[in-house]
């Protein structure tokens, strides 16, 4: 268990200072002055590889110091958090030596690259836990006040039984053929590609909200632009700047499938980076015995609820404007009506991992989570390259 009063400090070493970094180091900044914490976070390192980039990137985003061997950050007394946003890749690496050297682990998602490693983290992470040493994986869109709201009205039974799941996940980034390459589009660095970067949250999503679990997967994968002009420097994480000649696509560009959930229910997904208009659409419904839930992102401060037991002649789906004090982590920011954005999943994110720290309980998700959600994005893989074949999910993870 960490040590806890006032004044003490949590420091973290960020390994990454890209998109996901950014995000991460506003959480760290912002968390301790809107939420009264048990440990106050202090931005004590980053590490990336270009030293040039790092010190900046240090400056630019507040942390304290930086270095470009992520390895220095394991051996500092004044560091007991790696905070890990760098491609897939190297998550299993770095995860797992940090744990190994007593240092609590926030991972981004999806936790790996594949199930073997994702094993491995997960292995590791139960060892460390013995020892009082955490790690969670960063699937945030938990932390939307809409989602988490929508979790408890479907744990107390307000649409009554889960019978069918809509999750989709669509964006447009990469609608353009002529949008550059970067790593999100290079099975070895990222794994997989709308499957792995966003379908991944739509999954967990669907199994956070539901309580429920996938058992089985149909699916397809799809690449519709298989040659892309190679980064130029400049431009932003997801809008690259095309530069000299083209190298190839190696990951799909969009994602669907038929699943089944432990519950009796079932489910269609859908991930893409193709979906012209579609900005970050994250979108679920769910139908059950009594009623429906309804959530898209890009209005991500509402969430629509359909009760069937409403009286006939006004019954309709409500629209709950989810910025009331009484609403999960709403309380603690503006007052009632105000509404946030999407950087606040990532400080409600460091929210409760600093809390389950100071208490020393595990948070969630666990890497045996990120361990599930990777069974079902290669049950999706498998599933897909045998034409669509029912492919069931193991359920091993503890
Ligand atoms: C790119 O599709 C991406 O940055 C994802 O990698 C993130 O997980 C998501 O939050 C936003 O979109």
């Amino acid at each position: 268990m960490s040590e806890t009063g006032p004044g003490t400090t949590l420091g973290v070493g960020m390994v990454g200072h890209a998109f996901m970094g950014a995000a991460h180091s506003q959480a760290w900044r912002v968390a301790p002055r809107f939420f009264d914490l048990p440990l106050t976070p202090r931005m004590v390192v980053v590490a990336g590889r270009r030293a040039e980039a790092t010190r900046a990137a240090a400056e630019r985003l507040g942390w304290d110091g930086w270095e470009t061997d992520w390895r220095k950050l394991l051996v500092r007394d004044d560091v007991q958090l790696v905070d890990v946003c760098t491609p897939g890749d190297t998550h299993a690496e770095i995860a797992i030596a940090a744990l190994e050297a007593g240092k609590h682990v926030l991972c981004e998602k999806p936790l790996a690259n594949t199930v073997a490693e994702a094993e491995q983290m997960a292995a590791a992470a139960r060892r460390a836990a013995e020892h009082g040493v955490l790690a969670m994986v960063g699937f945030t869109y938990r932390r939307v006040p809409a989602v988490a709201l929508a979790r408890q009205l479907v744990a107390e039974g307000r649409i009554g039984a889960v019978r069918q799941v809509r999750a989709q996940y669509l964006q447009d980034w990469l609608a353009d053929p002529s949008s550059p390459l970067s790593w999100r589009l290079d099975k070895q660095k990222a794994g997989s590609g709308a499957l792995g970067d966003i379908g991944a949250h739509a999954v967990d999503l669907a199994q956070f909200i539901t309580g429920e679990r996938l058992t089985g997967v149909s699916a397809l994968l799809e690449t519709f632009v298989h040659e892309r002009p190679v980064a130029a420097e400049g431009g932003s994480a997801l809008h690259g700047v095309g530069g000299q000649g083209t190298g190839p696509v190696t990951v799909d560009d969009a994602a669907v499938f038929l699943a089944r959930l432990d519950g009796g229910g079932i489910a269609t997904f859908e991930a893409t980076r193709m979906a012209w208009g579609r900005k970050n659409a994250i979108r679920l419904e769910i139908n059950g015995t009594a009623g429906s839930i309804a959530f898209d992102f890009e209005d991500m401060n509402v969430l629509h609820l359909y009760e069937a037991s409403d009286e006939g002649r006004t019954a309709g789906f409500r629209r709950i404007y989810v910025t009331e004090p009484d609403h999960p982590y709403v309380g603690a920011w503006w007052p009632a009506g105000h509404g946030l954005g999407y950087e606040h999943g990532f400080v409600h994110q460091a929210v409760d991992l600093v809390r389950a720290l100071a208490d020393g309980t595990q948070p969630e998700p666990s890497f045996d989570d990120g361990l599930q959600v990777q069974r079902v994005l290669d049950a999706v893989e498998r599933s897909a390259a045998a034409g669509s074949t029912w492919t069931a999910i193991e359920d091993d993870a503890s």
